[in-house]
């Protein structure tokens, strides 16, 4: 099924210069980029993309993380585009990610894990409202 799906580059993703080989890899697959913004996440943004992990321990370090530099948030489609993007990612702790995911060539320790992206196509429809309003 076509579907869409929110993606995120995180601050250290940004950081560490891997904006085209990440955005390259949706491509290669025939994902298509339907938006595409470099910007801050805001502190209503972060509180609202993260609310299922409020009173966690990692909480506040997640929305300092977050809010700590430019990121890049991406609208991404195509077939089965929810599913594919995760695959593309790899497990959420770079430690565990397999090589080859965008997790485990670019992130090495579960507080800078590079990337954000969509859990199921609700979330989706969530997020993009959270970050594109719409
Ligand atoms: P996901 O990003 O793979 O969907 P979630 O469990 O939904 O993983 O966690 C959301 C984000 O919260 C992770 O991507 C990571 O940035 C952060 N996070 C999750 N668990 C931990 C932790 O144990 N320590 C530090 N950060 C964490
Ligand atoms: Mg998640």
């Amino acid at each position: 099924m076509i579907e869409k799906t929110y993606t995120m580059i995180k601050p250290d993703g940004v950081r560490n210069h891997h904006i085209g080989q990440i955005v390259s890899r949706f491509e290669n697959v025939g994902l298509t980029i339907e938006r595409m913004e470099l910007g801050m996440v805001t502190p209503e943004q972060a509180k609202a993309n993260y609310a299922e992990h409020e009173g966690k321990p990692f909480y506040d370090g997640l929305i300092s993380y977050i809010t700590s530099g430019p990121v890049v948030k991406m609208v991404v489609s195509g077939e089965n585009a929810v599913a594919t993007v995760r695959k593309l990612m790899g497990v959420t702790n770079p430690a565990d990610a397999a090589p080859g995911t965008i997790r485990g060539d670019y992130g090495l320790t579960m507080d800078e894990n590079v990337i954000h992206g969509s859990d199921s196509v609700a979330s989706a429809e969530r997020e993009i409202g959270v970050f594109f309003g719409e």
